[in-house]
């Protein structure tokens, strides 16, 4: 067992690759629109490639797009992997998914400079598509890695503009070079920023995160009928916008009712055909629906499809599909021990806590012994261009993601 020297990562050089990343596809406003398999995405994969070579990895693509940059172990044993995500949000933040990417990045650069080899190869992930912005679902190539999404769905699930993930992938020049996930892994660690406002309230410089919420997503498609908005009576309409409207405050009250309350939101929605004098005849929306505990989840949804239900009057119909139903999940509790120890022998402050967001993490638990990571940003604020977070609270959560690694990486 090695001795290790107290390792420290360079919060520097770990601040300086996340501001490097920033800039491809950065906004005006601060953020960062990067979303999966753009051209964005594939300049910040080349970037990372790079810097994984650099820093002595090898690097492999599994078949939906997903980097392993590995540093091989001085024995040939299921690795240890530490991931997180590149993609953004279209308005999204300089440090969701990218915090624990670099975080990773600099822990490979790390044992490279101190010529430090564990018993077991470490891998850092970038996974494709964590966010589901772009192809729903969420967390999609974690899904499929873990065995709960068959990668032929992945491959075919489509954006907005009816663009197949598949041929996204080659469009920007990806060419797997790695079965999907197969091989055993001895961990998973990720880092992320909490996108939730408790511990900076608090003041802890980590989060400890115990469990997650479960996530139902549905798009919804609301069908009524056009026609003139001057010479249709109000009685005579089957108005698809109207149907709509009464849906998403349904949904604001099974978020706000549950108990504890859970949350609803409708993020993406388009009228047809959206014309100022036409009564619409279609609206398309989407649905995300959350709870920490399954059966308040179950229950939200029971309520949303008894309202869906009662909502088909007239010609007025309502076709959901579901694109995601993850259940609520808890970490466990040997790996939340470790790092409960580690964070000590730091002395740094932390706590536990519950992930609002959904992490790839949640599918990796499924497979191995994982744990999530959280740093403070500010205000809470996430999925927005001002998300913000200090050097400092970088440093403190990328030195208990090393300090994790590298003692499971020694385990026997
Ligand atoms: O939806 C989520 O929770 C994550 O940001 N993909
Ligand atoms: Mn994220
Ligand atoms: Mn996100």
């Amino acid at each position: 067992m090695h001795l290790r020297p107290n390792l420290g990562i360079d919060g520097d050089r770990l601040w300086s690759s996340l501001m490097e990343m920033a800039k491809i596809g950065g906004t005006p406003k601060g953020g960062c629109n990067r979303q999966a398999l753009t051209p964005e995405d594939g300049e910040a994969r080349a970037l990372f490639r790079r810097w994984c070579e650099a820093a002595g990895t090898t690097v492999r693509i599994d078949p939906l797009g997903s980097m392993f940059a590995r540093r091989e172990g001085l024995e040939d044993l299921p690795p240890v992997l530490i991931g997180s995500h590149l993609d953004t949000q279209p308005t999204g933040g300089k440090f969701d998914g990218v915090l624990g990417v670099m975080a990773g990045l600099e822990i490979l650069r790390r044992m490279e400079e101190a010529g430090i080899r564990t018993r077991r190869p470490i891998e850092v992930v970038n996974w494709t598509n964590e966010e589901g912005c772009r192809f729903a679902p969420a967390m999609l190539a974690s899904a499929a890695y873990a065995g709960v999404l068959p990668v032929e769905k992945a491959l075919d699930t489509r954006d907005i503009a009816g663009i197949r993930f598949g041929d996204a992938l080659e469009s920007i020049g990806i060419v797997p070079d790695r079965p999907l996930g197969g091989d055993k892994i001895a961990a998973y660690l990720e880092l992320h920023i909490e996108q939730g406002p408790i511990l900076e309230a608090e003041g802890k410089e980590v989060g400890l995160v115990t469990s997650g919420q479960g996530l139902f997503w549905y798009d919804a498609v609301i069908t009524g009928f056009e026609s003139h908005s001057g010479s249709t009576p109000m009685h005579m309409r089957d108005d698809a916008l109207v149907a709509a409207a009464q849906l998403i405050e349904a949904l604001r009250k099974i978020g706000t009712e549950a108990n504890p309350p859970g949350t609803a939101t409708v993020g993406q929605f388009e009228v047809f055909p959206n014309s100022r004098n036409v009564i619409p005849g279609e609206v398309r929306m989407t649905i995300d629906m959350r709870h920490p505990d399954p059966a308040v989840l179950r229950a939200m949804d029971q309520r949303f499809h008894e309202t869906v239900a009662a909502l088909q009057k007239g010609r007025i119909r309502i076709e959901l599909t579901q694109v995601a139903a993850t259940q609520p999940l808890s970490f466990d509790p040997g790996m939340l021990a470790m790092l409960r120890e580690e964070a000590d022998a730091m002395g740094i402050s932390h706590r536990n806590i519950i992930s609002g967001a959904g992490h790839d993490a949640f599918h990796m638990a499924k497979i191995a012994p994982a744990a999530l990571i959280f740093t403070p940003c500010a205000g809470g604020v996430s999925h927005n261009e001002a998300e913000s977070i200090e050097p400092h609270q970088a440093e403190a959560g990328a030195n208990l993601l090393m300090r994790a690694a590298l003692r499971l990486a020694d385990m026997p």
